[in-house]
């Protein structure tokens, strides 16, 4: 039945003319060819037993929607607060082949919306080429902002000093700019948050429409437990903005959570990053970056990939376990504290760690492409 589906819908995909006129429907047979591929495919036995986790979790959807795109490049809209992580993160992302970056937003966290956006021009425009970057928010939707410069450095990148540039913003206006990237997309984005989610909670307040142009979203926030890092309550992205983790939550977006404690999971020691990247611009300025760095989660000599694991669950699904699960955020009491608790109807998802020398080796691999 859901392989006839997927013969009709990639049949009416075919015949469909392109043209903007025929965006929406080509958008809607699009998902449902995903929806009825995912659904043919775990009925089949031997995907389920090659899908099988190691810890019996079995196969979903999240993996498998964008591993069913990789013959052509996943748009993605890239939201992100750097930070020393998200430097390594983007980097991952700038250059590979499989990702389509359409757009790259700062936003308040890691420090001020002014160094974030500083970094985010910067990196994308030396690394990623020809990517749009704009200016995000400023401060979190109904709290005083907070940072972790203690952890990355005054500026957010370690001592590393942007060097003089021509580079230019090409939106002033974050929120907007997602908007128009998304409805000129004519398919779903996945969003890629390496920050608070300030950002996309605004988005879905000012277009609620734009819930229906994001595929999924790929975020580092949250802890599982209820446990922190900022508070002994909260992880950091979730604590600087619990009100807009809250909204995209409750707005039922499609959520895989890459959450804290991976960021330590992952962690690479600094010395096999500068020696990957030896003789490079990028491993020269890591250098530079990692001698004003401090995060104690990670320890003496290491960093913690946090951000790094929702990009490389995107690029390689096939090193982590998707779960799905229920997200609960506190808003009150103990802000930004969140569960992330298993739960096979669940409508999001955690991440866990097959294959942890793979992930190494990948992140490796990824920063420095050959
Ligand atoms: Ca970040």
């Amino acid at each position: 039945m859901y392989g006839i589906l997927c013969r009709a819908a990639s049949a009416a995909l075919d015949l469909l003319p392109e043209g903007k006129e025929n965006a929406a429907v080509r958008r809607l047979l699009q998902e449902a060819l995903w929806e009825a591929e995912e659904v043919y495919l775990s009925t089949l036995p031997l995907c389920l037993l090659s899908l099988t986790g190691p810890r019996g979790l079995c196969y979903d959807g999240a993996k498998t929607k964008e591993a069913r795109r990789m013959d052509k490049p996943i748009p993605i809209i890239i939201d992100a607060d750097p930070g020393v992580d998200d430097a390594l993160a983007l980097k991952m992302a700038f250059g590979c082949p499989k990702l389509d970056i359409r757009l790259l937003c700062s936003v308040a966290g890691n420090v001020s919306i002014r160094f974030t956006t500083a970094n985010a021009l910067f990196l994308t425009k030396k690394y990623g080429g020809d990517i749009p970057v704009a200016r995000g928010s400023a401060s979190p939707l109904s709290r005083q902002a907070v940072d972790a410069s203690s952890v990355h450095g005054e500026r957010g990148i370690g001592n590393y000093v942007i060097p003089e540039h021509d580079y230019k913003l090409d939106s002033e206006d974050g929120i907007e700019a997602m908007y128009v990237s998304l409805k000129a997309a004519g398919e779903p984005v996945t969003l890629v948050t390496l920050g608070p989610l300030t950002n996309i909670a605004a988005l879905l307040a000012a277009h609620p429409d734009a819930l229906g142009m994001i595929g999924r979203i790929y975020a580092m926030i949250a802890s599982m437990d209820g446990t922190g890092n900022i508070t002994p309550y909260a992880e950091f992205n979730a604590y600087c903005d619990p009100e807009a983790l809250d909204a995209v939550v409750r707005a039922g977006a499609e959520i895989v959570f890459a959450p804290m404690h991976l960021g330590r999971d992952a962690r690479l020691s600094q010395a096999d990053i500068l020696a990957r990247g030896a003789g490079s611009e990028f491993g020269a300025m890591l250098e530079r970056i990692f001698t004003g760095y401090r995060d104690d989660a990670a320890g003496e000599g290491y960093v913690a990939m946090y951000d790094a694991n929702a990009v490389e669950a995107l690029l390689h699904p096939e090193l982590y376990d998707f779960i799905r699960c229920t997200a609960e955020v506190n808003v009150t009491d103990r802000p930004g504290q969140t569960f992330l608790r298993p739960d096979g109807a669940g409508r999001f998802f955690y991440l866990e760690i097959r294959d942890r020398a793979g992930l190494a080796e990948a992140m490796l691999s990824d920063l420095f492409p050959a």
